[in-house]
């Protein structure tokens, strides 16, 4: 029976909704005949009644399939006995205990989706989470059913001579007519999401690692064989972590061989299938030609990122979506640790907080904010988020904090214990830190159930007869979509005293009779507002609030600049001193905007102008320190501090700015850049990581001096290069300033790197974030140029999403330029790929904090596109929460 008539608009899916799967698949026998026009899949399911639900219609998942047949315990199922539609299979009257075969036929070339199996380059390969295996055959497609899956795949053997799926490879074997099978076996019970299989001509690169316990594990890379040669870093980067997670959380790898798979076309950055990753190239290809310092630090952590998941994702899972946060928040707060361990814990913490502030603060204070663990989604791709992502981390690692290094580690040490081979909730969390720590964490659970960012208010008064200092914090937390109202979370807030030579002072509470032990000390902040007082303060302190960021909010604490100044200069928590000079540069720079809206004479902060130069000047200080230090906050962060965003007048304060601290410290620029300047072969470490950082840093001020000599400098830069950090830099440089040099470096650029994926997407991007007037024509004449494949989700990232997201002042071109630009990449993105044309759909996620001519014309863009007929859900639900903003 045919139901596929009866199609309905998007459903929503709710938490509360939630039920046990009915029917348990123990174990899973898949067989493939692989081909890239038309693969037959043959599963065998044995199944049995779940003793905790009650017996009832069997339904299993599907989306594009070809339903062959259908067999109940060895006999075919008429079309009466079963019904089918486009997005199930359900079959009434099973027994409690029964085996089912379902053929299922399906067009991998055609999946330009990029969901379930799919075609890319030479390479046949699957992605699977969040609900891709139901593009593959009919099952109970969710994360709760975990299953032992036996893969046999058969091909021609030309044509795909390497061929992989979970676990260890069991048996393989010739047939007489050129092809091959192999046959892999998983003893891991998994669910679903976890499955992949990858088959092509693919190079392998192997190495081994010993365990902890002794066991010899295999490594393999597999790649296009043209990338051969940069497969080292991923390697290194896979051993490091597989180490690390011996040593900071006792877990050792469980299979014989770990494998990653490079892959040209891939949605996002790499997938944790069960002992065989799944990479987008980007994120695991390198060289020091070819890969940027920041390409070598993301690789190493999502290397770690997706190894850590063998342990909190896969052998522990989700019960369902809702709980993405337990597998992603927690897995990010243990790659965050573990690239703080292995390069500068500082530089590590300021970068994330800088992605949290940036991106997860828009979030929340938008149309989309959703709690760290959501109430619904229509589309769960939708809600693979920053919020999910970098706040869950923020939240486990507030955990921590409340814990401590120990506490935690006999938390998770319990978690992983008491629910191996589990789906559970952030709740089973949670208890399990509460069990092995005796501690109630009731009320911070708060941080899983509601949206929004919250403030916190410092107040302080210093009474200099009895010495006392106090200070009273205040927590209020905005209304967010579906939730008007807040109740107080468990903030820890971490604090420092400064006395006036930039000295920690001690922090004895009026209620505690022997004196507090250390710098920093972590309140807990549970009501609105508390006050804590400290007692023999011998002076007036400077009171150095959040230090390290100990929780993901946003602070009100009026400091003056000259106290920031004070403690860009002295304070002793590195975080909390690249966080007073950043506050003191919005400052100032929104006091130029402000100037420049009331067209004032425009001037720069003397006092932000010396402190700089102090930074400039200070030889003990981490050079990647320092690059941080100078470096100004972006134009998209500068636009969330105002009530309306004023993108033109920042654009030009910004740029005002800079140029005039590259004109006054113009010789110490100098001197940095050429005492960095010294020949030395490209390492990935920390040390010449840092050197490179600051020498970049320099030149990009030198560069903003308007000084035509200096374009010469870049271009040396480009030329004397042994690698990619450098080389890229004098380009991006370059690319701002119009002119013959600059047509003449991007040509060049292109004709040697024309061959090489990775390195033609940075080409794409740098002139996608031009400052230069025509930058929407170049992007729209590089559409079609040969480097551009709108199929590519790596290319649509590097034109079309940096066009709109970091390059406000000509995305928000007052014409509305930028905004129709999206909206017609959109409308052809859905069609092709419904999950990147969602994400491109972000760029828009803010709309409503611009003027109103600017609101006026992006309504107009989303309207367009909600207009469109037969959207996918994946566009449709963030189109609709988007216009639905107040
Ligand atoms: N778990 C995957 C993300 C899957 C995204 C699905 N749309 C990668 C990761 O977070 O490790
Ligand atoms: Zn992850």
């Amino acid at each position: 029976m045919d139901l596929s008539s009866t199609e309905q608009s998007p459903k929503m899916t709710l938490l509360a909704n939630y039920q046990v799967p009915r029917y348990l698949v123990d174990e899973a026998l898949l067989h493939f005949d692989l081909d890239k026009a038309k693969t037959r899949v043959i599963s065998t399911l044995k199944m049995r009644l779940n003793p905790a639900s009650e017996a009832g219609d069997c339904v299993f998942d599907g989306d594009s399939l070809d339903l062959i047949s259908v067999k109940l315990n060895g006999k075919s199922l008429a079309d009466s006995e079963y019904k089918v539609d486009s997005k199930s299979l359900i079959i009434p009257n099973v027994p409690e205990q029964f085996e089912l075969e379902i053929i299922t036929e399906i067009h991998p070339d055609q999946n330009t989706a990029l969901e379930g199996l799919y075609h890319s380059g030479r390479l046949l390969c699957t992605q699977c989470e969040a609900e891709g295996f139901r593009r593959i055959t009919y099952y109970p497609d969710r994360p709760d059913v975990m299953t032992v899956f036996t893969v046999t795949i058969v091909a021609d053997a030309k044509q795909w001579p390497v061929m992989l799926s979970n676990g260890n490879l069991e048996e393989q074997g010739q047939f007489n007519d050129g092809r091959h099978w192999v046959r892999w076996h998983d003893p891991h019970p998994k669910p679903s999401y976890l499955f992949a299989l990858v088959a092509g001509d693919l190079y392998c690169q192997q190495d081994h690692f010993t365990t902890m316990s002794g066991r010899e594990v295999t490594l393999r890379i597999y790649v296009d064989p043209e990338n051969k040669h940069k497969c080292d870093h991923a390697l290194v980067s896979l051993k490091q972590s597989m180490k690390w997670d011996e040593e900071v959380y006792g877990r050792e790898y469980d299979l014989d061989v770990f494998m990653i798979v490079a892959v040209n076309d891939f949605n996002m950055g790499a997938m944790e299938n069960k002992g065989l990753n799944i990479f987008n190239a980007a994120c695991v290809l390198a060289t020091p030609e070819t890969a940027t310092d920041d390409d070598f630090y993301t690789i190493q952590s999502i290397v770690a990122h997706e190894y850590f998941h063998n342990w909190s994702g896969n052998r522990v899972t989700c019960r369902d979506w809702f709980q993405l946060s337990l597998k992603e928040g927690f897995t990010v707060m243990r790659d965050q640790s573990f690239s703080a361990d292995l390069n500068s814990a500082a530089v590590q913490r300021i970068d994330d907080v800088n992605g949290l502030r940036s991106m997860q603060f828009a979030e929340d204070a938008g149309p989309m904010a959703h709690p760290v663990r959501p109430n619904s989604y229509i589309e769960i791709s939708n809600f693979y988020t920053v919020t999910i992502y970098e706040k869950g981390a923020e939240v486990v690692r507030m955990i921590k904090t409340l814990v401590g290094d120990k506490g935690f580690r006999k938390g998770t040490d319990l978690y992983f214990d008491r629910h191996d081979g589990q789906a559970v909730t952030t709740d089973d969390f949670v208890k399990a830190i509460e069990d092995a720590n005796s501690i109630d964490l009731s009320q911070f659970k708060r941080w899983y159930e509601q949206a929004g960012t919250p403030e916190l208010t410092v107040n302080t008064q210093y009474d200099p007869v009895q010495q006392r200092f106090s200070l009273t914090l205040r927590q209020s937390c905005p209304a967010t979509p579906g939730q008007e109202t807040k109740l107080d979370f468990h903030i820890p807030v971490a604090v420092g005293l400064l006395d006036s030579d930039g000295n920690n002072m001690p922090m004895q509470l009026a209620q505690e009779k022997t004196a507090y032990d250390g710098d920093t000390r972590v309140l807990s902040l549970t009501e609105t507002e508390q006050t804590f007082e400290f007692i023999h303060v011998s002076e007036e302190p400077v009171a150095s609030v959040l230090r390290g960021f100990s929780a993901p909010v946003k602070l009100k604490y009026d400091l003056t600049n000259t106290q920031l100044a004070f403690l860009m200069a002295h304070d002793t928590d590195s975080f909390n001193r690249w966080d007073a000079g950043q506050q003191l540069m919005i400052n100032v720079l929104l006091q130029i905007v402000d100037d420049i809206q009331k067209q004032n004479t425009l001037a720069l902060s003397p006092l932000l102008l010396s402190q700089l130069e102090a930074v400039l000047n200070d030889e003990q200080l981490d050079p990647a320190l320092i690059a941080k230090m100078l470096t100004l906050p972006t134009e998209n962060y500068l636009a969330a501090q105002m009530p309306v965003a004023d993108v033109d007048a920042i654009h030009q304060a910004r740029e005002f700015a800079k140029r005039q601290i590259a004109v006054s410290l113009k010789p110490l620029f100098n001197a940095r850049y050429e005492s960095l300047s010294k020949q030395k072969k490209y390492q990935f470490n920390a040390e010449d990581m840092a050197a490179r950082s600051l020498k970049n840093l320099c030149l990009s001020y030198l560069a903003a001096t308007a000084d035509p000599l200096q374009m010469q400098r870049c271009l040396r830069q480009m030329k004397v290069t042994d690698n990619m950090t450098e080389l890229l830099a004098g380009l991006r440089l370059m690319v701002d300033q119009a002119g013959s040099e600059r047509e003449h470096a991007l040509r060049a650029f292109y004709e040697q790197w024309k061959h090489d994926r990775q390195v033609v997407d940075k080409w794409l991007s740098v002139q996608a974030v031009s400052k230069l007037p025509d930058t929407l024509l170049r992007v729209k004449a590089l559409m079609k140029h040969e480097a551009f494949n709108i199929k590519n989700p790596n290319n649509v990232r590097a034109l079309i999403g940096q066009f709109c997201r970091n390059n406000p002042v000509h995305f928000h071109a007052k014409d509305g330029s930028g905004y129709r630009f999206l909206a017609e990449q959109i409308l052809k993105l859905d069609k092709l790929n419904p999950q990147v044309a969602a994400r491109m759909l972000g760029a828009l996620n803010s709309w409503r904090r611009y003027d109103i001519e600017r609101q006026e014309l992006m309504k107009a863009s989303l309207e367009e596109i909600a207009a469109q007929k037969d959207l996918s859900a994946d566009v449709y639900e963030i189109v609709t929460k988007y216009l639905a903003a107040q």
